[in-house]
């Protein structure tokens, strides 16, 4: 954790009790400086050894004595006292979401509980829906955000998997024993988030492979050890399996160990019509068990009359039908996107100046490049007004006129408003060549009304893209109360983007309603939505969401030229 998230969290938790407390004005300054501080781009420590802490707004002289402490010693003394004056259980049921601490309070103390395992066993009893102000309703939530408690225990984030995976694939393939190495299940259909890794590897020597594995540098325990199959933790819990095979036997284990389940059932249906058994060693003839398919993945799925089957759409969703009838689509590549569509510059709360997004998007082989900042009313990032936006604008003319067969777009991530509107004037949007809106308050609202503030956004002439359209934050934030059929409807009319935001927590739309977008005749746009040059490597991460969504070419605005590009909106 960076020493900022580690100083907003104990300030968010000290404004949590705070609050139980109904010590209304402490409590909000608190919660208020743990926002500021998270988005804070400098680190922390910079401003404290400037002596400037009280300078960030909202942060008065006894807060900042509380950072100083934090960052010096680690913990708080407010915090440790506050936490004292907690009966046992109510930090804990505070870590469901939708559980504020006023209701892990009343929860603790009039059913008598003190965990999470008390609270759920109540909810199952129908206890919860008995007290005040709960309901049959409010219980079912508990219930459900326990096991949402549960599952973010338990799964890892697609875009923090990427580099492990890398890491093991590099240290297997190094050895001479290895021949083929691949993580399969999830992880190789690009789920956005990851239970364990299944990694499979084709070799002659079975003992040697798999010691190589067991002593991989990140391994944490070793869980079990034989020749073809292992069992490891690394650290932070991420289990890994490993099975080799004889390379062979490769492509029948790789498409077996790649699921999912629901696929892999459904494509042993259709062998057993064609008289076949399938399983992990091959494809075969069930009267006299002699092999059919076994070396390759292609072969499998063509002798049981299919196309093959890109692992991202192997999540029986209707491949396996449009596979035998001939019909996949052609998904989307990464070589094929050719810009990113969402990213933060230093102009707004990003820490790369355009010209070192332009040089890290060059490396990463894009032709161009939208710049879209905040506007004006997220004043926590810095949002750029009209005329800032217009000074913006001049840097970037200038930036092209240097450059060559690179283009750098104006745009924005202009804040809708709470009535619908833009934060930013007609004329203004006007002036440049991509506008995303996106939604950052009021998530709280209901359906029609959120629903209508966005569709009030697509219905404006210089609206070209709505960003992370449902506002989730996986496991951590639920899409806010949306009618998406009705925004997609929208879109899709008013030749609107919805964007897939490729950010690890967002991907945003998801899967299934990229595909939903893309059935309807809407158009969608990939960002990485980056504030640091890292970020815009999670570009592959949007893509993965794509063919997961059946998208191709076509579908995904990215794959246009800047020029086809700034043609788009009026059909
Ligand atoms: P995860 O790890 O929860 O993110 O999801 P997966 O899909 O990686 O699931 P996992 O690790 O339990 O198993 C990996 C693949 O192995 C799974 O996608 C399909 C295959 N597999 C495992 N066990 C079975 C089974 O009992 N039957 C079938 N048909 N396939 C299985
Ligand atoms: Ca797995
Ligand atoms: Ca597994
Ligand atoms: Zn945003």
């Amino acid at each position: 954790m960076s020493a900022n998230s580690e100083v907003a969290a104990i300030l968010y938790e000290i404004g949590e009790i705070l609050t139980i407390k109904d010590d209304r004005f402490r409590s909000r300054a608190y919660l208020l400086a743990a926002q500021r501080i998270t988005s804070l781009t400098e680190d922390i420590k910079k401003v404290k050894d400037r002596g400037e802490l009280d300078k960030i707004p909202g942060v008065g002289k006894s807060i900042a004595a509380t950072i100083t402490e934090v960052l010096d010693t680690g913990e708080s003394k407010v915090l440790e006292e506050l936490r004292e004056l907690l009966p046992p259980g109510v930090r804990q049921l505070m870590e469901l979401e939708g559980v504020g601490p006023k209701n892990a309070m009343r929860l603790v103390e009039e059913l008598k509980l003190s965990s999470i395992d008390d609270l759920e066993k109540a909810a199952k009893d129908g206890k919860v829906r008995e007290l005040k102000g709960f309901g049959e309703k409010k219980e079912q939530n508990i219930l459900q955000s326990i096991s949402d408690y549960r599952n973010r225990q338990t799964r890892f984030l697609l875009g923090a998997i990427l580099p492990i995976v890398d890491d093991i694939l590099a240290w297997m393939r190094e050895s001479p024993t290895v021949l083929r190495a691949d993580v399969a299940g999830s992880y190789r259909r690009k789920r956005e988030t990851i239970g364990d890794l299944d990694l499979l590897v084709a070799s002659n020597d079975p003992d040697d492979t798999s010691k190589r594995f067991v002593e991989m540098p990140p391994v944490e325990r070793v869980v079990s050890h034989g020749s073809t199959k292992s069992t490891v933790f690394l650290k932070g819990h991420l289990q890994v399996d490993c099975r080799v095979v004889p390379p062979e036997a490769y492509g029948a284990a790789l498409q077996y160990f790649t699921g999912s389940k629901d696929h892999n059932v459904k494509l042993r249906t259709i062998g057993v019509k064609l008289g076949y058994k399938l399983n992990e060693y091959g494809l075969f003839r069930r009267e006299d068990d002699r092999l059919v398919a076994s070396e390759t993945e292609k072969e499998i799925y063509g002798a049981l009359g299919m196309d093959y089957v890109e692992p991202e759409l192997r999540e029986n969703r209707g491949e396996i039908e449009a596979a035998m009838e001939h019909k996949l689509p052609k998904l989307i590549e990464l070589s094929e996107v050719r810009s990113d569509l969402h990213c933060h510059s230093n102009w707004s709360e990003g820490t790369m100046t355009i010209k070192q997004i332009v040089e890290k998007a060059k490396g990463l082989g894009l032709s161009y490049v939208a710049i879209t900042d905040h506007s004006k009313s997220l004043g926590i990032a810095h949002g750029l007004d009209e005329e800032r936006l217009k000074e913006q604008g001049k840097e970037i003319d200038a930036i092209n006129d240097e450059l060559e067969g690179f283009t750098v777009i104006k745009g924005i991530e202009c804040d809708i408003k709470a009535d619908g509107s833009m934060d930013l004037t007609d004329s203004s949007l006007a002036d440049l060549d991509i506008v995303v809106a996106s939604i950052h308050s009021g998530f709280k609202n209901d359906e029609e009304t959120m629903t209508n503030r966005m569709i009030s956004a697509i219905h404006n002439e210089h609206v070209h893209i709505i960003g992370h359209p449902t506002g989730r934050i996986i496991q951590k934030r639920k899409p806010y109360p949306l009618n998406l059929d009705k925004v997609i409807e929208e879109a899709a009319s008013q030749h609107v983007a919805l964007e897939i935001n490729a950010y690890p927590e967002r991907l945003d739309l998801d899967d299934v309603s990229s595909r939903k977008t893309m059935e309807a005749g809407a158009l969608l746009s990939i960002g990485t939505d980056a504030h640091a040059l890292n970020q815009m490597e999670f570009l592959p991460l949007g893509v993965s969401v794509a063919r997961r969504g059946w998208l191709t070419t076509k579908d995904v605005a990215n794959t246009r030229t800047a020029k086809e590009l700034l043609r788009l909106r009026r059909g």
